[in-house]
């Protein structure tokens, strides 16, 4: 019975449990219910971080918890090991990325094993091994043959640095994502998924996922996708046979729209700007180059002056006739809804700086000091029949105050609309448009198609073979996959088209249409496709002949927890999620979301600050496990706050973990009964501490209140202690049930110093597997007290009553007692005193 010494029993269970497979789920025969716990995989790019320690700790707590309930819990590990930042490191020092990233996977696996989760490692996998990337492939395969991989020319976002193409959502604030360099626009022909199809499932998906998502991803995904209603309506072009659509979410104001706006990028802008003077033409393309710098998130902001260029021609409006001016302006997007707006500058602040900054008309349409909600006014109509409205609060100009007027209210200067609400009249200016054929109810996306390919090694290539016959040629499915040719003797560094365009063996092939010389599409995958159905892959990780097993996906999904970070609160979840309704679609799967729960820890920190090398605050996480062992760091984890929070570092005290563990462990060596003594014969007031956490815990571990479970086993050890050194002894059966309990529960957060108790304790290994000892109910009633009823004076009945009960509750459970009634008998009861818990007295008329 030594000192604690966490680098000792480490090293003791370690090969044990490589041995007994304790995490290994889906044997053959496990008649277990199942749960299926996932960690967002790791990117080799470095060792393990704390963040890593942090997340990969409360999943593990998780999957542990389960296994202790009796279930066969899936926890598997991989890594996502394709991307960016390996090619880019490898071109740095001039070594091969394959290398690069598997050493790092190395490195990262050896912390791993030491740190302990529990995962099932028979099931790892590595998204840039061909027998993963295959499967990428034929996913490819099966949305091409759906048309939703494919191939259009488009303006796309563009790293000058990094030489590569960007998904907007790579694109933060006008920058790149990886290297934070400004973005800039770039025609290129390249892959996209069409996951705008997805648009309003994806949408509306997202309720199913109401409390078990956190509230805030939730809003981000709503966001993402940015679904809005509104009508698309059509102008006639003054000296052009084609109409304009315009889609706008307040149709309402139709009367009001004073010119139109259209996008300098659009391609209807050039066509309205052929008719134009030389003059104008030169103005608009000085124009279009300086817009063609700017990146959405400038063009769209509200505060910049207003720029833009008239271009001489006019549009009719339907509903009145009249002519409007089209201007082209930086601030319409011509990626959105038609690339073209009509401009209503009194009820929308862009327009009206726009019609501010160039002397255009403002017309206010929408009374918006109108009441149209509570108490809604009679509408009053004067001699000719039109509406009276109230005009007590006089309404501010637009053009004057330069502040538009958003909101609701009632229509004025709107001929037949005056007097609607703004709800009514967008109803029926959508009725009216439909009638005459000018317009219909529509509504937008923000969300836009996903740009899959990249023009960099290290990924995944595009099995498609470019024909000069026969156009877009699929790979034959027999020929996957398509492996990655070396990177030795290519030129990696980025340039704008692949570097696999140049491994001439590679990409000059036969095509498999019509055998004329071909060339492979020399594209690699975004890494988002890898990761979009990873949690398939690791059901049948080894399975050379599908991508994945459909009776184990029937078995195990959908995933029952997933842990991770709030990073991947968009592109992530947003990609899985799609791909899982493909999958749907295409009858792979019975379910249409992935991740039935989510958890997103918090970050670590250090003194407020987040850590990094550059700011010398970094908490290297190897050197924490050394220091103080990974039972210590998970518990530090556990016991900082909930999850979700940050944490900083400065704040918490492995040290008083690893003092915590130490009593714990010194407790399961004092021990002196044996494991067949009667729990019965224990001290009470003990076995009440040990079975309120057999009660409680499974609760807060549910609600990820993992502190909260450690500050209960810190009270059990505690209370063990004291029982120990005060009177009832090491023998007491009260003690010996405690540690077991506290092993038990501490294998959630510690599970070497769980597993050497449990041996201490006189048991074989696994801990791990234990089923969750049942708490006796008549230890959870807490100690009650004796409450008197008197009716007239005498005493009638006496009950036992918690000594938290309420006055209410104590005088109706005085009421309802049998003794009670007879005495009160037919009488009627004029006054009743109660003083909980001891007393009630009834009084009656005699
Ligand atoms: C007239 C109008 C009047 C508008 C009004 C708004 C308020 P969300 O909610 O983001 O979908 N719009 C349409 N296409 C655009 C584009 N390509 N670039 C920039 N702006 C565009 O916004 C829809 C509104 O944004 C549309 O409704 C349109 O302005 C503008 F009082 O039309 B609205
Ligand atoms: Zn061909």
């Amino acid at each position: 019975n030594g000192a604690y010494d966490f680098a000792e029993i480490q090293a003791k269970w370690l090969p044990v449990w490589d041995e007994l497979e304790p995490f290994r789920a889906g044997r053959a025969g496990d008649t277990r219910p199942r749960k299926y716990i996932l960690d967002m995989f790791s990117y080799p790019s470095g060792d393990l971080h704390m963040g890593h320690a942090e997340a990969f700790g409360y999943g593990d707590t998780v999957a542990r918890y389960w296994r202790h309930q009796g279930f066969d819990v899936l926890h598997p590990v991989g890594w996502d090991s394709f991307g960016l930042p390996a090619e880019n490191a490898a071109i740095k020092r001039g070594v091969d990325p394959r290398g690069w990233t598997y050493e790092n996977i190395d490195q990262q696996k050896r912390a791993f094993r030491q740190y302990a989760p529990s995962f099932d490692w028979s099931r790892e996998l590595h998204t840039s091994d061909p027998e993963y990337y295959k499967w990428n492939q034929w996913l490819f395969l099966r949305l091409y043959e759906k048309g939703i991989a494919y191939r259009k020319a488009g303006q796309v976002n563009w790293c000058p640095n990094d030489q590569t193409v960007l998904a907007n959502e790579q694109v933060i604030d006008g920058h790149c994502e990886r290297c934070g360099f400004v973005v800039t626009k770039k025609a290129l022909t390249q892959w996209y998924f069409r996951v705008t199809d997805y648009a309003d499932r994806l949408l509306d998906d997202l309720n199913q996922l109401e409390g078990a998502w956190p509230s805030k991803v939730l809003s981000m995904q709503r966001n993402w996708i940015g679904r809005s209603a509104g009508a698309d309506v059509d102008f006639e072009i003054e000296g052009r046979d084609e109409r304009v659509s315009v889609f706008t979410t307040r149709p309402d104001t139709l009367y009001g729209a004073t010119f139109m706006v259209v996008a300098p990028d659009a391609e209807l802008a050039a066509e309205l700007v052929a008719g134009a003077s030389t003059e104008v033409q030169q103005r608009f393309n000085d124009y279009l180059d300086s817009v063609r710098a700017e990146s959405d998130i400038e063009r769209l902001a509200t505060d910049r002056p207003k720029t833009g260029v008239f271009l001489e021609r006019y549009a009719v409006n339907p509903v009145n006739g009249e002519r409007l001016p089209i201007w082209a302006a930086d601030y319409v997007l011509a990626e959105y809804g038609h690339g073209a707006i009509m401009a209503v500058p009194a009820h929308d602040q862009r327009d009206l700086d726009f019609a501010r900054a160039f002397n255009l008309p403002v017309r206010v349409v929408v009374d918006t000091n109108a009441p149209v909600t509570g108490v809604i006014p009679v509408i009053q109509l004067d001699e000719q029949g039109d509406p009276i409205m109230p005009d007590d609060v006089p309404l501010l100009d637009p053009a004057s105050t330069g502040i538009a007027l958003g909101g609701d209210g009632r229509l004025i200067n709107s001929g037949p609309l005056d007097g609607l609400s703004k709800s009514n009249a967008i109803r029926r200016v959508i009725e009216v448009l439909e009638q005459r054929g000018q317009g219909r109810a529509a509504k937008n996306f923000r969300l836009r198609d996903w740009l899959i390919s990249r023009q960099r090694y290290w990924g995944t290539p595009i099995p498609i073979i470019h024909c000069a016959e026969c156009g877009e040629v699929p790979v034959p499915e027999s020929e996957l996959p398509v492996r990655l040719p070396d990177a030795a003797g290519l030129d990696l560094k980025p340039k704008g088209s692949s570097p696999l365009g140049a491994a001439e063996e590679w990409v000059n092939v036969a095509c498999p249409n019509c055998g004329g010389a071909a060339r492979r599409d020399s594209d690699t995958m975004d890494t988002f496709v890898d990761s979009s159905w990873y949690y398939l892959r690791y059901l049948s990780p080894n399975d050379e002949t599908q991508a994945f097993d459909v009776a184990e996906a029937e078995k195990w999904l959908p995933v029952d927890q997933y842990v991770g970070g709030v990073e991947h609160a968009i592109l992530h979840l947003l990609y899985s999620r799609f791909i899982t309704k493909v999958l749907f679609d295409l009858g792979y799967v019975s379910f249409t979301e992935p991740f039935t729960s989510l958890l997103n820890q918090g970050m670590v920190i250090m003194d407020g600050a987040k850590m990094s090398k550059s700011k010398g605050n970094l908490v290297e996480f190897a050197s924490e496990l050394s220091a103080h062992g990974a039972d210590a760091l998970r518990v530090t984890f556990a016991f900082a706050g909930p999850p979700e929070d940050d944490i900083d570092w400065v704040d918490v005290s492995p040290v008083g973990a690893a003092k915590f563990l130490a009593r714990a462990w010194r407790i399961s060596g004092e021990v002196t009964s044996s494991p067949e003594i009667e729990w019965k014969t224990g001290d009470a007031a003990l076995r009440r501490i040990t079975h309120r956490l057999l009660a409680d815990a499974p609760g807060l571990v549910e609600a990820f209140k993992f502190n909260v479970v450690v500050a209960r086993l810190m009270e059990l050890v505690n209370a063990t202690r004291k029982t120990i050194d005060s009177g009832a002894g090491a023998g007491d059966a009260a003690v010996r049930e405690a540690a077991e309990v506290t092993a038990m529960v501490l294998d959630l957060f510690a599970p070497y110093t769980a597993e050497d108790m449990w041996q201490r304790l006189g048991y074989e290994p696994s801990i791990a597997l234990v089923t969750w000892r049942k708490a006796d109910p008549a230890l959870l009633v807490e100690e009650s007290v004796t409450a008197i009823v008197q009716v007239d004076g005498k005493v009638r009945e006496r009950l036992e009553v918690s000594p938290k009960i309420s006055p209410d509750e104590l005088e109706s459970l005085a009421r309802a007692s049998e003794a009670v009634s007879r005495s009160v008998g037919e009488r009627e009861i004029v006054n009743v005193i109660v003083r909980a818990p001891r007393l009630v007295n009834i009084a009656t008329r005699r």
